[in-house]
């Protein structure tokens, strides 16, 4: 089979046999019209058979910064997969998508309910890891594929070995960042801030820690907040006194905006550093001015030159008007993750699913060259970004 060429998409011998046996559902029928001597009918519609997916992710509550994107990715993807006719003529993805909130227990909710009253072979989310923790395991317990596409706390992929995940652990795209800082930019004295009542945040913050002590910086504070605070002026005010070259915040973008505009007002002119979770658009948009110098280790930037990445920034663009973020370019990964899986199999059962979604090595996607490992954790390379002008710019030293 010949490569629709402009998404540079990788046929193998699994996508060979899905068409074998499109084409022996063909020729069968078609025999027997043939020999029962049938008076000639005008030519039947062909019949779409759906493959139901599920997303869950937070489209409402403090999350929806990140959701909303989500959404937006997964369903660019899956009008790709369908009007291109990446599986067949009359095999298209139908996918469901449905609002967790930013609960454990709505996430848990969702996921039951895609599983038992939509019948899904596949799940996408949630968006939160301590969602993730609450969900998975109906998924596992099922025997559902689920690829989370934003979880990077660890301990993910050790719900069972129906759980993949493409977004890249915190503890790995953090390490990459603090080695940037101390090497490049000269940092030794850090101080500490995060989320102490967040998994991700919790995970973001045992990552710097880490990340930290392995460069030999010195941390002069440790402070804490909880999600849904708004003012963090007395901590910023102490870790401010102690003049760090740079504030190492594990924060959700709810919380990061006003801890990055807060620390500017209070004359911080050093460097901010997060993880994932200033990774959405919303952060730089909040925070405004204030932004400017902000960094993030991520999985995906804009100006990366990669061609598949160029080509879903214009697909993106074109259907909504505004450029993706990292959070919609590993949604719309997980989908198509899926819809390559899915073309390799012959029936689309949640076990042929998930190991095909095992096999997966080498698909160019927007994040890269995408494998999952054995333990079914992503592998693809991720950058350092920083905000120039009001926008994430890949860090170039
Ligand atoms: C997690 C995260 C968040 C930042 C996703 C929005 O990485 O919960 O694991």
């Amino acid at each position: 089979m010949k490569a629709p060429s402009r998404h540079g998409w990788q046929y193998e011998e699994g996508a060979m046999r899905k068409e074998q046996i499109l084409l022996l559902g063909l020729i069968i029928p078609l025999m027997s019209a043939c020999s029962s001597g049938a008076p000639q009918s005008p030519a039947m519609p062909e019949k779409q058979s759906g493959i139901k997916l599920g997303s869950f992710i937070g489209l409402s509550g403090d999350i929806v910064a990140y959701g909303d994107y989500q959404q937006k990715g997964i369903s660019l993807a899956v009008k790709e997969i369908n009007d291109n006719n990446y599986l067949g003529k009359t095999s298209k993805i139908d996918m469901v998508i449905v609002d967790t909130g930013a609960t454990p227990d709505g996430a848990k909710a969702s996921a039951t309910k895609l599983i038992s009253s939509e019948q899904v072979v596949g799940l996408i989310g949630p968006t939160l890891s301590s969602q993730a923790f609450a969900s998975d395991p109906v998924a596992q317990q099922n025997k559902v594929p689920i690829i989370a596409v934003s979880n990077t706390v660890p301990g993910i992929t050790e719900m069972g070995n129906y759980v993949f995940r493409c977004s890249l652990p915190e503890s790995t795209v953090i390490a990459g960042t603090i080695k940037v800082a101390a090497s490049q930019l000269a940092v030794k004295k850090v101080a500490l801030l995060w989320g102490k009542d967040d998994d991700y945040t919790i995970a973001g913050y045992k990552a710097f820690a880490d990340a930290v002590d392995k460069n030999g910086l010195q941390v002069v504070a440790y402070e804490t907040f909880l999600r849904g605070d708004t003012d963090f002026k007395a901590q910023l005010g102490r870790i401010v006194a102690l003049n760090p070259d740079a504030i190492l915040v594990s924060a959700l973008a709810k919380e990061a905006a006003p801890i990055i505009v807060q620390a500017r007002k209070l004359g911080f002119s050093g460097l901010i550093i997060g993880g994932n979770g200033f990774n959405s658009t919303d952060v730089i948009k909040q925070a405004g001015a204030d932004a400017e110098g902000v960094m993030a280790g991520t999985a995906w930037n804009i100006n990366s030159t990669n061609p598949r990445s160029l080509e879903f920034i214009s697909s993106f663009q074109k259907a909504y008007g505004i450029k993706p973020d990292q959070f919609a370019a590993q949604a719309y990964t997980g989908a198509w993750l899926f819809a390559y899986a899915i073309r390799s199999v012959g029936a689309p059962t949640t076990q042929a699913i998930r190991d095909s979604l095992a096999a997966i090595s080498n698909f160019t996607t927007p994040l890269g060259s995408f494998s999952f490992t054995a333990d079914r954790e992503p592998v693809h390379s991720c950058v350092v970004q920083i905000v120039r002008n009001g926008k994430f710019v890949l860090y170039n030293p």
